[in-house]
């Protein structure tokens, strides 16, 4: 039986538990929990998940297959509580949203099997205890050190269950696109991603801070399609959703803004580009949200 630590116990967590078959012994670890184990339900099908429930200074068991399932600020700072349990053939699954806190990690832990994920599956937690697995989508994962690798991850993760790619990096710049354009402008225009694509003010918003993120694109050493093209269709086919940002910032949490347009802006200054729209949308959101 192979035990499958995660860390969090929000939506992804508890999507990432439920693509694991019953004879994995699932370990969830939290910041803080006084609970010996976890329980929730999927919607619409109607599977029941269970496993324990640890803090850092409960695990006990060395960790072999680590997923975390945490926002961009908490991973890292999360898998160093925890580091000492690692066992030296680890493999640890990064989950996050937008770019900076995948490469923190593998920066400081390059002697472990590390992965970064992308992933357009959708999923919300109704209440503590209900997954609702909203939308279907996909998950496309890929090597973010050394010693990961396509034979080894598929030796413990449900392989229908992800896409493996021989570069992952295309992929997190495609979905960090994506989410500078759509997460930041659905805060200051409080709206769904769909209504970006219907008025005119926001459209011309959206133009100047893509042509930035265009300039940036060409400094790259593989082609992502032009910006605006690219989030432009995300607004289509999630038109009806709000941005994982606007429901940060929705229920006083603080948001991914410096992992998505934080990033943006520092890779533009370090290649001299002026980028003075996402600049400027930078500290809007820093100022909207809560210290992250
Ligand atoms: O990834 C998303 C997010 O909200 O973070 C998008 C693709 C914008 C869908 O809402």
């Amino acid at each position: 039986m192979q035990d499958i630590h995660i860390i969090g116990t929000g939506a992804m967590a508890c999507l990432w538990a439920s693509y694991f078959p019953p004879q994995y012994k699932l370990h969830f670890i939290q910041r803080r929990t006084a609970a010996q184990s976890f329980h929730f339900n999927v919607l619409p099908h109607g599977q029941s998940v269970s496993g324990s429930s640890l803090t850092a200074d409960t695990i006990t068991a060395p960790i072999k297959h680590l997923i975390v399932a945490t926002k961009a600020f908490d991973a890292k700072p999360a898998l160093d509580s925890i580091q000492q349990h690692l066992s030296a053939d680890a493999q640890v699954l990064l989950l996050q949203n937008g770019m900076g806190s995948q490469q923190a990690i593998s920066q400081t832990y390059p002697q472990y099997a590390v992965y970064a994920c992308s992933s357009t599956e959708g999923a919300y937690k109704s209440d503590s205890n209900t997954l609702v697995h909203a939308g279907m989508g996909q998950n496309n994962i890929g090597a973010m050190t050394n010693s990961a690798s396509f034979a080894r991850i598929q030796l413990w993760l449900p392989t229908k269950r992800f896409i493996w790619h021989q570069d992952i990096e295309p992929v997190l710049w495609k979905k960090l696109i994506i989410n500078s354009v759509i997460n930041p402008l659905t805060v200051i225009y409080q709206c769904k991603n769909g209504e970006l694509i219907k008025q005119a003010h926001i459209q011309s918003h959206m133009h100047a801070i893509c042509s930035e993120l265009d300039l940036l694109l060409t400094t790259l050493p593989f082609n992502i399609s032009p910006s605006y093209a690219l989030a432009k269709e995300i607004c289509q086919l999630t038109a009806n959703n709000f941005s994982s940002m606007y429901q940060d910032w929705q229920h006083d949490r603080p948001t991914e803004i410096n992992f998505i347009t934080g990033f943006v802006v520092e890779n533009c200054q370090s290649n001299s580009i002026a980028c003075p729209h996402n600049q400027k949308l930078l500290e809007q959101i820093q100022q909207l949200s809560l210290g992250a």
